[in-house]
């Protein structure tokens, strides 16, 4: 039996949301023209008016937004409340530019909070549950956010943080944490660490895991299912539209439920803008219905993922996104050919490795290369120089199958690539040094 947090809204009919979204838009688009002079010069320009909004129906007449207009009035040009009616900030990691600073009334925590409650209870959680939140505390909206929904459950929070893995354990172990929230890559390596420690899966008290931030392949779902003995749920949201539980998986995980109360998701085409029929593949925009202090309207996330709105057996109603495949800006082109790094990390679980992983990419002599760099297991390591360098080329073998491009394969010594406690970097790309 499915349980949920917000019955009454999760299990809305779809013309009911509808109908909720679209008197919601017409005041957002109203408060947004009113209060965010940037984004009305956008919508003057646009020719169109908050008057010209009368529903969902309008929707595609409003402007877009993309980072470069949030970069462009940073600090404070989105804001659409005093300063003083702000109780938080969060912000971006910044690591492609400068920073984003996303603003929070009360109201607009309480909401996000409450998303991120119907994403544990998504995942089987109760007031029962022991949280151990592992996603980074401060400016990164994970620790927070879901430290929020696991309150407003009445659960028991642990507030770890990221980082300092034997405290992780010991705290996971002595007080019987039921539910952990993490990257996925750190979930990998806590499974790894307990098994060095002498863990087996069965010893630790967790069930689930809700786990998001970065993109994540299904093996990889698998490897942490096993080494954790859990089932893991995926969960998915941005600091500009205020963090995790925009999205979460339920017991069905068929794709995640976007939270449609709050937000209006629409499928694009990258290039043109050209809105996409559902069950096409194309860049996730977000319009925030809710948000107060920062109501991004139109939002592009350069996420690439496909929507459904087939039934879900769980009794949800709101439509479910696929896992985004990565970031239309983590796609490379490499010799003409597009590849996404959860290619290369599929070919590499389903290969028996574990995800320990570094793709280099560099240009030589005008022409693309590939390095996969992947570690061995300390069993596989024992090997010899023969056998390594037969497991090196049928690696290499199967990613051109996947790829239809020739990578070098180097099996490295276990522990030689660096372990992450939050997003994993998984790819250095060289050639934008040289460019
Ligand atoms: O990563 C918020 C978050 C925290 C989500 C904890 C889930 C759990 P940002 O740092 O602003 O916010 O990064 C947002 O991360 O546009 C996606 O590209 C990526 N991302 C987030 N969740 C997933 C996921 C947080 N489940 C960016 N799968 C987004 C794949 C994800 N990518």
């Amino acid at each position: 039996m499915s349980q949920y947090y917000q019955k009454e809204i999760e299990t809305m009919p779809q013309e009911q949301i509808r109908a909720l979204q679209s008197e919601k838009l017409v005041r957002q688009v109203r408060h947004v023209y009113d209060h965010v002079p940037y984004y009305r010069d956008l919508m003057d320009k646009k020719g169109v008016k908050p008057s010209d909004i009368h529903g969902i129906e309008d929707l595609s007449k409003l402007p877009f937004l993309s980072k470069s207009d949030l970069r462009e009035t940073y600090p404070y040009g989105m804001l659409a409340v005093p300063l003083s009616d702000c109780v938080r900030i969060h912000s971006t990691s910044g690591t492609t530019g400068k920073r984003v600073i996303a603003y929070y009334t009360q109201h607009d925590i309480d909401l996000w909070e409450d998303c991120c409650a119907r994403a544990i209870v998504a995942a089987g959680g109760t007031k029962e549950d022991v949280v151990q939140v592992c996603y980074g505390y401060g400016l990164f909206t994970g620790g927070s956010g879901l430290h929020g929904g696991s309150h407003k459950l009445g659960s028991l929070t642990l507030p770890m943080s990221s980082g300092n893995t034997d405290r992780q354990i010991q705290f996971m172990m002595d007080l019987r944490s039921t539910i952990l929230c993490c990257t996925p890559s750190y979930a990998a390596y806590l499974g790894e660490s307990l098994k060095e420690r002498g863990y087996k899966p069965e010893d630790n008290a967790l069930r689930a895991g809700i786990f998001g931030a970065e993109p994540w392949t299904e093996e990889m779902r698998r490897d942490i299912e096993t080494s954790l003995g859990i089932k893991a749920y995926d969960i998915y949201g941005l600091t500009e539209t205020s963090g995790p539980g925009v999205a979460f998986e339920c017991e069905e995980q068929h794709g995640m439920h976007i939270n449609e109360d709050h937000f209006i998701a629409e499928i694009i085409d990258p290039d043109t803008g050209e809105v996409l029929p559902e069950g096409e593949k194309g860049e996730l925009v977000f319009t925030s219905l809710d948000k107060e202090a920062f109501p991004l309207l139109r939002y592009r996330t350069r996420d690439i993922c496909v929507l459904s709105r087939k039934p879900c057996s769980c009794g949800r109603t709101h439509v479910r996104m696929s896992k985004p495949m990565g970031r239309s800006d983590d796609m490379m082109i490499i010799r003409g050919v597009n590849v996404f790094p959860s290619q290369i990390e599929a070919v590499l679980l389903n290969e028996g490795y574990a995800p320990n992983y570094l793709i280099e990419v560099d240009r030589v002599k005008n022409t693309d290369t590939l390095d996969v760099y992947v570690e061995l297991a300390p069993e596989q390591f024992s090997d010899t120089v023969g056998a390594i360098s037969a497991r090196e080329k049928a690696l290499a073998d199967a990613i051109k199958t996947m790829l239809g491009i020739n990578p070098k394969v180097h099996l490295v010594a276990p522990r030689t690539i660096a372990r992450s406690e939050g997003k994993a970097v998984r790819v250095v790309d060289k050639r934008k040094l040289h460019d």
